[in-house]
């Protein structure tokens, strides 16, 4: 019988924050040697204990993997760390959130030093990091052939789902999952606003909110393939005149309630706008071309 042992790829990890010192545990974890800095060097130290070799510098850091992955607060930050840095030869992937168009900065940026380039957006929380079947994955773009380079370490962290080789498309998609899920906190907050004042637990309106939630979160389909046929009565069960026509009725709720419209009103007001268009027979799809500028 033969023993082959797989060299894991060595990684190196600039930014401890959070979300960093989460996917240093699950590489160190999985055996892979790993090289981290952090401005603040205190947050590497349990890291070192676990087998993390730390660099007194980003450059050091840099210089000790061709695999050199960022996570840290933002794009500015990641200028600055990586100011110093000779990234010639490196595969650079960075996690950091940004908009698409610093990411296709930093791709070519990244380039003109010399470094192939990846960016990742990330839809987890530092919990589900390293957590297989907890549901967090990271969008990559940009380079296809560094992604599939890397695969499988970059798999060790969380999920992952390449989603095009032009370099801002992660963090478009990253941006615009996480601008509906900011859509859903406002539609929440909204609901528990209602009841606030009322004997009613909140406990007890979660369950019914979040199976609601899920019940109506299928309609995206529906929405998708509208905006694909450009017909927007396909389909159609609540048509937009009879939506319209019970947004009095939330409106006055949330006066009688003692709430603010203010989260509700914009939406109402973009759908009556849609209806006074002449689309009173369509989904709420027009509301999506009243949005793009
Ligand atoms: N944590 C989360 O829930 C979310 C989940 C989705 C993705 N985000 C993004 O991940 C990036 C890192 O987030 P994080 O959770 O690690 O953030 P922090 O814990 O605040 O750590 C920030 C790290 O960045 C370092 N840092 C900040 N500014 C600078 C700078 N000017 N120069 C060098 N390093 C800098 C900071 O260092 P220190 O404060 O420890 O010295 C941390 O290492 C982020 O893009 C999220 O949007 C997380």
């Amino acid at each position: 019988m033969t023993h082959t042992t797989v060299e894991k790829t060595p990684v190196t990890l600039l930014g401890l924050g959070a979300m960093g010192s989460a996917m240093a545990r699950a590489w160190l974890a999985a055996g892979h040697p790993l090289t981290v800095w952090n401005r603040t060097p205190a947050r590497a130290a349990a890291l070192a204990a676990q087998g993390a070799r730390v660099a007194d510098s980003a450059a050091e850091a840099v210089a000790a993997s061709a695999l050199v992955v960022v996570c840290l607060l933002d794009d500015a930050s990641v200028d600055e760390v990586l100011a110093g840095a000779d990234l010639a030869g490196k595969d650079l992937v960075n996690l950091t959130t940004s908009t698409p168009a610093e990411a296709r900065a930093r791709a070519e940026r990244a380039r003109e030093r010399g470094a192939r380039y990846l960016d990742g957006g990330i839809m987890a929380v530092p919990p589900m990091i390293g957590v297989p079947g907890a549901g967090g994955y990271v969008f990559y773009s940009g380079s296809r052939e560094l992604f599939e380079r890397h695969r499988d370490t970059l798999s060790v962290p969380a999920g992952t789902a390449y989603v095009g080789v032009d370099a801002g498309f992660a963090a478009l998609h990253d941006v615009a999952l996480l601008s509906a899920m900011y859509g859903m906190f406002a539609g929440a907050a909204h609901a528990f606003a209602l009841i606030r004042k009322e004997d009613i637990d909140p406990g007890s309106l979660a369950p019914l909110l979040a199976d609601w939630l899920v019940a109506m979160a299928p309609a995206v389909h529906q929405t998708a393939a509208q905006l694909r046929s450009g017909d927007y009565t396909e389909g159609v069960v609540s048509n937009l005149a009879m939506q319209v026509a019970g947004t009095p009725t939330f409106l006055h709720t949330a006066e009688e309630q003692g709430v603010s419209p203010e989260l509700l009103r914009p939406y109402f007001d973009l759908m009556r706008r849609r209806l006074a268009e002449g689309s009173g027979a369509e989904d709420l799809t027009g509301v999506v071309d009243l949005l793009v500028r």
